[in-house]
Parts: C-alpha cells; structure tokens; sequence
C-alpha cells in the first residue's frame, strides 16, 4: 500500500510537474504571442490604420514586367506580389515625368493643381524659389501623421528636406546648397541595399507606419550588377536594351527583399502595399529611329510624352487577407492612390483631391468604366514657377477604348488612338472621326482649359 501510495503521490508529483511545464511553456508563448502581435499589432482592416507602403518604379513601361507579359524580362518577385494583389491592368500616372508624377502620388492632385509641373526651374532661376509648392498642398504622410503614423522617405524626392513633404524621417537631406535636387543620398536605396529601412521597421515596432519606397530604378545610371547584365546580353540585342532589362530585375530583385523584410518581421497582414510606376520608358538604341536633334537616352513616345509608354502603368493593391486578389482592366489613375490609401487609414480625401478610394467596404469599386482620365504634359524646365499654363505641352484623356491627344499651339496634330484595337497608338484616327475628337476635346477643357491657373 504504502508503496503504491508513494508511487501514487510520485506519479501526481510527476504530472503536476509536467503540468507547471506546459502551463509555463504556454505562458511563455503567450507572452511571446503578445510581442510579436505589439509589433505587428492585430490585423487591421480598412480604416484601422494599416502600414502602408509605396512602391514606385522609376522609369519603367507598362509592359516591362513578367506580369504583364514580357517576353524576355524577368520580375519574379513583383510577378508574385500582383498574383496576390488586386492588379489595375490599366493605370495611368497624371504625367509622363518624374518631379510632377511624384507630386501627385504626396498630394493626391494633378500637377495644374499641385503646382510643381516641371523637374527644373527656368534657367538661371534658384532651386528653393519652387520649392514652396510643396507646402501649400495637401501631404499624404502628414495626414497619416495626425493618426499617429510614422514616416520614412527613401530613395526619389525632389522637395527638399523631406520633413516639407511631411515625412517624420528621411535618407534625403534635400539641402539645394549641398547639390540637393531629386533625392541625393536617398538615392542608395535599393541599389546599396535596404537597411535605413528595415532599421527604421525595427525601431518603430507597434506604430503604423507609411514608407515611400522610390528607388531610382530601373532609372539611369543603368549599370546593373555583371551577373544580371550577362543574363540578359545576346549577339542580336543592343547593349543598351540588355542593361535597361537588367535594371529591372534589379530593382524586382530589391522589391523581394523589402517584401521579405515585412514578411519576417511579422507585418504583411497588417500592411497595406501599393505598387505603381512614376512614368514610363522605351529604350534608345542604335536602332532607334529618332527626329533631328534628339539627345534624349530613351526613345520618342515614352518618358515626357503624352502616349502610353510614357503614361500608363500597372497599379496594384495587396493586403493579404483584406484585398482578394483579382485583375481589372478598368480605367484608374495615380490619383486613385492617395484617396486609397486615406481610406484604408480611416481618413477622408480632400474635397480638391479628383481620385476616388479604389477599394469601397474593402471591395473593389463596380462604377469605374465610364469614367474619363485625364492629365497633362508640361516642359521639363518650368516656365514660370506659379502658373502651370505657361509650362503646358499637352493635355489628354481617356475614354473607354478612346484616347485623345491634344498639343498645345498649331505646330502638332492632334491624336486619337483606339486601344482596344491599338494599345501602343500607331494610327492616329484624329482625321476619320472628327466628331469624336469635337467630344473629347470637349470633355478635356470642361475637366481643365489649360489656360487658367488654379493652383488649389
Ligand atoms: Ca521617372
């Protein structure tokens, strides 16, 4: 008896002791389980402050991507981000050039709003005098900022310091005196790795974060690392051809590691992610055919111009498990993106923002087809820092399977291409379907007559 008894109170010794293990072992889980979700914080859904995360391409064309169907360029890591994310086949930046494109993403505006329309100021004129635009217009990280959101700027910025964009860090010191102009050291980013990032994740661990992510890439100096030029070089394609399509799956290969860098430390669910591209680009070559006096290192219709190359991108949303993925052709803008993002964070748009939040209820808005897009081209060096019209190149639009182009002066025709059946607008129709063209250049000056300058 005795024994047994003893064997009975070692065998509850033993079970208690096995039970004080597991109930310490899942208390340290439990705590474990409470630090990682304070620093990833519960999921949130819309309007429950998610991070949010910019990716911005930097002169890349809507079609130089593996999701979009290139047949030689390889974007693995974007590939896979747009399998699941809700993609916007057609997307369109406001304008074909960085400085007022990047405005536009801060501000939610078109650049005739906005005010910053041109990368330059007139010639001889001080950088800092066009520097003011930035502090009157609405700023998307100083919005979040009122709901708590801490912000870190890296790589592309063109508005000085970046506190003036309303960013609480940033790699970019923006000081004009010290060669400051469209991002300085910032520009590392990316192209010398990704740790001012991930060092700014971990020090803000539990605060809902924006990050703009812009990194200079593919964008010139295309000098990729030797391993990804060899992949790409071939005896029939142009040198240059094979850097540009080497530089952009460089800058695919650092979107992956910023995607990991958000996946290990536990923040994908809790992250909003938007990818577009600033403008476009077609690779000069040798080949190229080219009007006289062309110094430019891309080729005509893409970066600075009012066609598709320089003008359309593909717009992606990804939030696993609040935004299901899917693909749409419908028509939205770059100026969709910071309405969107607002939204997600719980705050409204400015009633001047023209952009709609893409994602209603977390849905995907059903009303998007018939609407029009419109935007505007300017000169690369303003003319007069204050009044957008003086700067105009031209203005466009597009409705439905419609484009119209629509030059400023008498010296270019004007251009109406029909995408559905020519998405890269080689027959301009302008001459066959002049009621068309009386339609939508109606529509251009109602939306804006390129005349009056309303900067908001
Ligand atoms: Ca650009």
């Amino acid at each position: 008896m005795r024994n047994s008894s003893m064997s009975v109170s070692r065998r509850w010794t033993a079970l208690l002791l096995l039970f004080s293990a597991i109930l310490i072992t899942t208390e340290i889980a439990a705590a474990q389980s409470d630090t990682d979700s304070k620093n990833s914080r519960t999921p949130a859904g819309w309007g429950e402050s998610p991070n949010i995360v910019l990716i911005l391409s930097d002169d890349q064309a809507w079609t130089d991507f593996g999701f979009m169907g290139h047949p030689v360029i390889k974007t693995p890591h974007l590939d896979a981000l747009a399998r699941e994310s809700y993609l916007y086949t057609d997307g369109y930046v406001t304008t074909s050039l960085c400085r007022p494109s990047l405005a536009s993403l801060i501000s939610g505006y078109y650049p005739h709003q906005h005010g910053i329309t041109g990368n330059d100021p007139p010639r001889g004129t001080d950088r800092n005098k066009m520097l003011k635009h930035i502090d009157r217009m609405p700023k998307l990280p100083a919005m979040l900022g009122e709901k708590g959101y801490v912000s870190l700027q890296t790589g592309k910025w063109w508005e000085g310091a970046p506190a003036r964009g309303g960013f609480t860090k940033g790699m970019t010191h923006g000081d004009v005196s010290r060669g400051g102009r469209h991002g300085d050291e910032g520009l590392k980013i990316g192209r010398e790795g990704m740790k001012p990032i991930f060092d700014f994740l971990d020090a803000n661990k539990g605060t809902p974060f924006y990050l703009w992510y812009a990194p200079f890439m593919p964008h010139t100096p295309h000098n990729p690392p030797q391993r990804l030029l060899q992949k790409y070089t071939s005896p029939d394609r142009p040198i240059e051809l094979a850097k540009y399509y080497a530089m952009c799956e460089w800058f695919d290969e650092t979107c992956g590691e910023l995607i990991d860098g958000l996946s290990e430390r536990g923040l994908r669910g809790n992250t909003l992610i938007v990818f577009v591209t600033d403008n476009g680009w077609i690779q000069k070559t040798p080949q190229t055919e080219l009007p006289d006096g062309w110094r430019q290192p891309f080729a005509p219709r893409s970066k600075r111009s009012p066609n598709e190359a320089g003008l359309r991108t593909p717009i992606f949303f990804n939030w696993p498990g609040t935004i299901s993925p899917g693909v749409s052709d419908a028509p939205v803008t770059a100026l969709d993106v910071v309405p969107t993002m607002l939204a997600a964070a719980g705050l409204e748009k400015t009633a001047a923002m023209p952009g709609v939040n893409l994602f209603p209820d977390a849905e995907p808005r059903t009303d998007l087809e018939d609407r029009t897009l419109f935007g505007e081209i300017f000169a690369h060096d303003l003319v007069d820092i204050d009044r957008p019209s003086t700067s105009l190149l031209y203005r466009w639009c597009r409705d439905g399977q419609w484009k119209l182009i629509l030059p400023e002066g008498d010296e270019e025709p004007v251009q109406l291409y029909d995408l559905s059946v020519d998405p890269h607008e080689n027959e301009n129709l302008a001459d066959e379907k002049p009621e068309l063209v009386e339609n939508l250049t109606a529509q251009i000056n109602a939306w804006w007559d390129g005349e009056t300058d309303r900067l908001e």
